[in-house]
């Protein structure tokens, strides 16, 4: 969309930058890295497994290391084999993208012992938040709104029929090591509870190695909506509103916006100045996301806090014109936030459809070979993609093959946009969920912003 000049979309290198980049990481991120990396004129270090020679940033990276199997956990996990693709090259900071290692603690721990930034937050506050249990129990202390439930984890299974009477059903017990929804049950009745949680503890045991287990008030039909937060190692924090993000499907999301056509002004600001609350509390530097479950009646509480760059952090760039991985990088760099909370201005709206290969009925991965690929583009339109005619979608990996962002003025001129580039949108050889996606965009209750996280089961059924 037309903007005025903005100097915010012009971040510049502070004093002191990193020499040389390393992306542990493939796919769209992997390439958004490297864009961002090239306008800030630092060069890049492409890491790839064997399933990977023939991807896109293989080829756009400076340099590149092979660095083990198909396998993730013997290539894009293996943080041996990273670390030692950053000696070689001399790359002296680590850009872990999402998903991989990007959220973990170790590793960043291994990266500054061995002299390299790893480009994110500090080590303490990825294992903190990392701890959802922790996490809820620091945002208590420091007055940020949580869910009403447990002190801490369950010790004793003795207490829980009592524990889930004193908070009123339904409950829902998490795994402190949780997220994503595994280890997770709702509880509606008392008869259910013991087992529900035996369950849970021994799903959490098996996926996270931790059996721990917290409880709290079950939120019905709320909205996920979380806010992006900027902060640098000086006390700075600022927010940069806040994403829609209730269209998801077995907690994957599928179409993000920004902003929430639901919140106020006021709410807005609420909300933000809590998000920055929940981080400054514990001294929190780098990009930050702060998730929260809206209800029924606007009331918001706290959820989890995301320590990375998330996939969805396109459509709040589209609304704020901040590329926030230069200035993730940035920040890495110890620079100083180059805006304040007055200067962050909110213009149109912007949505983002997850374009994933997969067969748009039974949901299942469609790998296999992109025969034709026509990307869609005009005004509005960004697509975020390592796909290209010839490529083959590897089954190792994330489905997710693409990201359609489409900006407007406002939510129907975004949605217009949306449509007509989805239906430009041709990919042949793989299925894909864009048929999906032009479905959702035709229904009443998406065109109303009658959004909430049960929108893809009825959705289902209609
Ligand atoms: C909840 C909730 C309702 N009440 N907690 C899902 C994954 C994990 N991040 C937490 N989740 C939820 N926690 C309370 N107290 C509903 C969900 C939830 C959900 C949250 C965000 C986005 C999609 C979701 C889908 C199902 C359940």
């Amino acid at each position: 969309m037309a903007r005025s000049f903005s100097p915010l979309s012009r971040y510049e290198t502070g004093e002191f930058m990193f020499k040389k980049i390393l992306i542990a990481n493939r796919g769209e991120i992997a390439l958004r890295i490297i864009n961002a990396c090239k306008e800030l004129g630092i060069p890049t270090v492409g890491v790839y497994s064997v399933a990977d020679r023939e991807s896109l940033h293989v080829k756009l990276a400076d340099e590149c290391i092979c660095i083990g199997a198909a396998a993730s956990s013997k290539s894009y996990l293996s943080i041996p084999a990273i670390i030692a693709a950053a000696e070689i090259t001399g790359a002296d900071a680590i850009h872990p993208g999402y998903g991989f290692l990007a959220e973990n603690a170790h590793f960043a721990e291994v990266c500054k012992a061995c002299g390299i930034t790893f480009i994110g937050p500090k080590a303490e506050h990825i294992r903190l938040m990392g701890n959802k249990s922790r996490a809820r129990d620091t945002m208590i202390h420091k007055k940020v709104p949580v869910v009403p439930g447990s002190d801490g984890p369950i010790t004793n299974e003795a207490e829980l029929p009592e524990l889930a009477e004193g908070i009123g059903y339904p409950v829902i017990l998490k795994a402190s090591s949780g997220g994503g929804g595994k280890g997770m049950r709702i509880v509606r009745e008392k008869s259910e509870l013991l087992s529900a949680y035996n369950m849970a503890r021994t799903e959490a045991g098996a996926a996270f190695g931790d059996e721990t287990m917290y409880m709290e008030k079950y939120i019905e039909n709320p909205r996920h909506i979380e806010v992006q937060i900027v902060a640098d190692n000086a006390g700075n924090t600022v927010h940069l509103g806040e994403r829609e993000c209730s269209i998801q499907r077995n907690h994957q999301k599928l179409i993000e916006e920004a902003l929430s056509s639901v919140l106020t002004p006021e709410q807005r600001r609420e909300m933000g100045n809590t998000a920055k609350k929940a981080a400054s509390a514990i001294g929190y530097s780098s990009l930050g996301t702060v998730e929260f479950l809206l209800d029924g009646d606007g009331r918001y509480y706290f959820m989890e806090m995301n320590t990375r760059i998330q996939v969805e952090h396109t459509v709040t760039e589209g609304v704020t014109d901040i590329d926030l991985v230069k200035l993730q990088i940035n920040l890495a760099a110890e620079a100083k936030l180059p805006f304040t909370q007055r200067d962050v201005k909110f213009a149109g709206h912007c949505i983002e459809c997850r374009i994933n290969a997969e067969d748009p009925v039974s949901f299942m991965p469609s790998p296999g070979r992109i025969e034709a690929f026509h990307a869609p583009g005009g005004l509005g339109v960004r697509l975020e993609t390592a796909a290209y005619s010839g490529y083959t979608v590897s089954p190792y990996y994330d489905s997710m093959i693409g990201k359609l962002i489409t900006f407007g003025h406002d939510r129907p001129e975004a949605i217009a946009r949306m449509k007509r580039a989805l239906e430009m949108f041709f990919i042949e050889g793989i299925k894909t969920n864009i048929p999906m996606h032009l479905k959702i965009l035709e229904d009443e209750d998406f065109q109303a912003g009658n959004l909430t996280t049960h929108f893809m089961e009825r959705f289902a059924r209609k």
